[in-house]
C-alpha cells in the first residue's frame, strides 16, 4: 500500500500524495506548491539558483545542509526538513540577516540568483552560529552559486557583514521534535503515476528488495541519476532509495584503512578522509563539484557510476582501495580496479549494490598525490584526473601505481608507465621513461573538455609535477607547482 510522503516544510508537516516519484523538488515548490522564491537556472545542480537547506536527523542531531532542488526528487523529502528562501523572513517581517547584509553590500542585480545565494549563506550561518565566517569558508559556501551580473565581491562581502548584523536564532529543537515525529523504522513505499519509490531502512530490507527488484534503479545522493531525469527525460521505473539505510552510512577505521559507508556524504567522506591525507587530498576535496553536490552525492555513487571521468576513482585505485559489494549471496570484495569492466559497465551481479568502499591509511613509504585539471577551479568536471602512488624502498621505487581518469573508458591503470618504473631510482630518467611509457597506456579521446592531444601531454605532465613533488632530491614544497598556488 502507498504511503504519503511527509516532510516538514513552513512550520508544519507537509504530505504529498500525489506527486510522480520523479518529480523533483523544485518542481513540487514551484508548480504544486507556488512557492516560486526558489529558482530554476540550468536543472543540472550547476548554477545554484534552486538551492534549498534540508534538515535530518543524524545520531539524535539535527544536521542542515545546503542541496540544489532541481535534481533531488520529491519523494527523497520523506522525513526531513525542507527550508526556502521564503523562510527565512523574521515573524515580524523583518529581513534576516542573510538577506539584510545582501541588501547593504549590494549583492543582487538581476535576482535570479539572490535566493539561491541567500540559501547557501543560511546554511553558513547556521553551520557558524551566526559567528564571523572565513573567507575560505565562505568561497566553499558559495561554490555551487553563480551570478551573471552582480559579481562575488559585494556578495562575498555580504557573508562577512552577516555576522555583524544582531543575531537571528534558530529554534533547531522544535523542528528535530518534528522529524522525531516523522521516523520510520520500516521500509516505506511511495507509488503514484505507475511507478514505485521504495525506500528501506535496514540493510536486510535492502538485500531483500534489491534482489526482488534487481532492474529498479537504485538512488543515492540524486547528483547523478537526477539529471537523468531533468536533461536526458529517462523514465526510470522503480526506484529502490538508499538515503534512510543507516547501515551504509558508517565510517570506520580498523585494520590499516578507513572504510566509508556507500550512503555517506562526499563531503562527509573528503572530510574524513582529509584528516588522513590532508594535503594530498585537500584540494580534490575543496574542487569536487560544489558543497551542495558534496553535501547531497554519496561517494558510494561516484564509484558505483563509474564514470571514466569521476575524481575519486584515480586516487583510490593507486592507493589500493577495495570496494564491498553485498547481496543475498553475501558480501564480495574486489579491488576498485577491477570493478570497472568496459565503458560505465561494472562488475556488480543482478541484486548487488556497493555497500562500502575501503581505502588504505597513509604509509611512511608510500609518497601520494593526486591533480585535477578543469577549466574552473570550483564545480568543473575534470579533463584529466591524475593520481601517483609510489611505494619506496629507500630510494628506488619498490611499488607505482598510477591511475588516470579522463584517459580511457574506464578509470584505468597505467601498467606500462608503472612497469618502466619499477625497482629503480625515481631520477629523471626514470621519470622520462614512464611519461614516454605513458603513450603506450592510453589513447585518449577528444571531446568538448580536451582534445586527445592535450590530454596526452597533461597526463605526461601532471607525471612530472608529481616527480617535482617527490624525487629523493630537493623535493619542491606542493605550492611551488600548483598554478592555483603560483597564481594566488
Ligand atoms: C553539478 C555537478 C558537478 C559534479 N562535479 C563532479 C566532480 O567534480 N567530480 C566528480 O567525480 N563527479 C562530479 N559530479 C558527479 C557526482 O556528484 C556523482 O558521481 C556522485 O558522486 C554520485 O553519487 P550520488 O549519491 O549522487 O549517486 P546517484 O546519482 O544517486 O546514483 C549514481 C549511480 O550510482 C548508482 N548507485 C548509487 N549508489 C549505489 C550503491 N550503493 N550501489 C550500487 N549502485 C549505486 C545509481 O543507481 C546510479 O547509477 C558532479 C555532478 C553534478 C550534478
Ligand atoms: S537550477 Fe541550476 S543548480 Fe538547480
Ligand atoms: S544578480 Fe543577476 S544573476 Fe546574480
Amino acid at each position: 500500500m502507498s504511503e504519503p510522503i511527509r516532510f516538514y516544510y513552513h512550520g508544519a508537516v507537509h504530505e504529498v500524495r500525489d506527486a510522480a516519484p520523479t518529480q523533483t523538488v523544485l518542481q513540487h515548490l514551484r508548480e504544486d506548491l507556488h512557492c516560486t522564491g526558489t529558482k530554476e537556472g540550468c536543472a543540472e545542480g550547476d548554477c545554484g539558483a534552486c538551492t534549498v537547506v534540508l534538515g535530518s536527523m543524524v545520531d539524535g542531531k539535527l544536521e542542515l545542509k545546503a542541496v540544489n532542488s532541481c535534481i533531488q526528487l520529491t519523494p527523497t523529502l520523506d522525513g526531513k526538513a525542507l527550508f526556502t528562501v521564503e523562510d527565512l523572513q523574521q515573524a515580524d517581517g523583518a529581513l534576516h540577516p542573510v538577506q539584510q547584509a545582501l541588501v547593504e553590500c549590494h549583492g543582487s542585480q538581476c535576482g535570479f540568483c539572490t535566493p539561491g545565494f541567500a540559501m547557501s549563506l543560511w546554511g553558513l550561518y547556521l553551520k557558524k552560529e551566526g559567528q564571523c565566517a572565513s573567507r575560505k569558508e565562505v568561497d566553499d559556501c558559495l561554490s555551487g552559486n553563480l551570478c551573471r551580473c552582480t559579481g562575488y565581491r559585494p556578495i562575498i562581502d555580504a557573508a562577512q557583514r552577516m555576522a555583524e548584523l544582531p543575531k537571528v536564532e534558530f529554534d533547531a529543537a522544535r523542528v528535530a521534535e518534528q522529524l522525531e515525529a516523522l521516523k520510520r523504522d520500516s521500509l516505506a513505499v511511495y507509488s503514484a503515476h505507475g511507478q514505485t519509490f521504495l525506500a528501506p531502512r535496514t540493510l536486510d530490507e535492502l538485500i531483500q528488495l534489491r534482489s526482488a527488484n534487481p532492474g529498479a534503479v537504485l538512488l543515492a545522493g540524486s547528483t547523478d541519476v537526477g539529471l537523468w531525469v531533468t536533461k536526458q527525460m529517462r523514465d526510470l521505473g522503480d526506484i529502490i532509495y538508499l538515503g534512510h539505510v543507516d547501515a551504509l552510512k558508517m565510517l570506520r577505521v580498523g585494520d590499516g584503512a578507513i572504510e566509508i559507508g556507500a550512503g555517506v556524504s562526499l563531503e562527509d567522506a573528503y572530510n574524513a578522509l582529509c584528516k588522513y591525507y590532508p594535503d594530498q587530498l585537500g584540494e580534490m576535496r575543496q574542487r569536487f563539484a560544489s558543497l551542495p553536490i558534496r553535501n547531497a552525492g554519496t561517494l558510494g555513487g561516484n564509484v558505483a557510476n563509474g564514470s571514466p571521468i569521476g575524481d575519486s576513482m584515480p586516487w583510490m585505485i593507486a592507493l589500493g582501495a577495495q570496494v564491498v559489494l553485498c547481496g543475498a549471496a553475501g558480501e564480495r570484495v574486489l579491488a576498485l580496479e577491477d570493478f570497472y569492466l568496459d565503458y560505465m559497465k561494472k562488475d556488480l551481479q543482478p541484486g548487488e549494490f556497493v555497500q562500502a568502499v575501503r581505502v588504505p591509511l597513509p604509509r611512511e613509504d608510500v609518497r601520494f598525490r593526486t591533480y585535477k585539471l578543469a577549466k574552473r577551479f570550483d564545480q568543473d568536471i575534470s579533463a584529466v584526473c591524475a593520481a601517483f602512488a609510489f611505494r619506496m624502498d629507500g630510494d628506488a621505487i619498490a611499488q607505482a601505481r598510477i591511475a588516470f581518469g579522463g584517459m580511457a573508458a574506464t578509470p584505468k591503470r597505467a601498467a606500462q608507465a608503472e612497469a618502466a618504473l619499477k625497482g629503480r631510482a625515481w631520477s629523471e630518467t626514470a621519470l622520462a621513461d614512464a611519461m614516454a611509457a605513458l603513450a603506450r597506456d592510453y589513447a585518449p579521446l577528444s571531446d568538448m573538455r580536451a582534445s586527445s592531444e592535450y590530454r596526452m601531454k597533461t597526463a605526461q605532465n601532471l607525471l612530472r609535477r608529481f616527480w617535482l613533488e617527490t624525487r629523493n632530491d630537493a623535493p619542491l614544497a606542493a605550492d611551488a607547482v600548483n598554478a592555483f598556488a603560483v597564481s594566488a
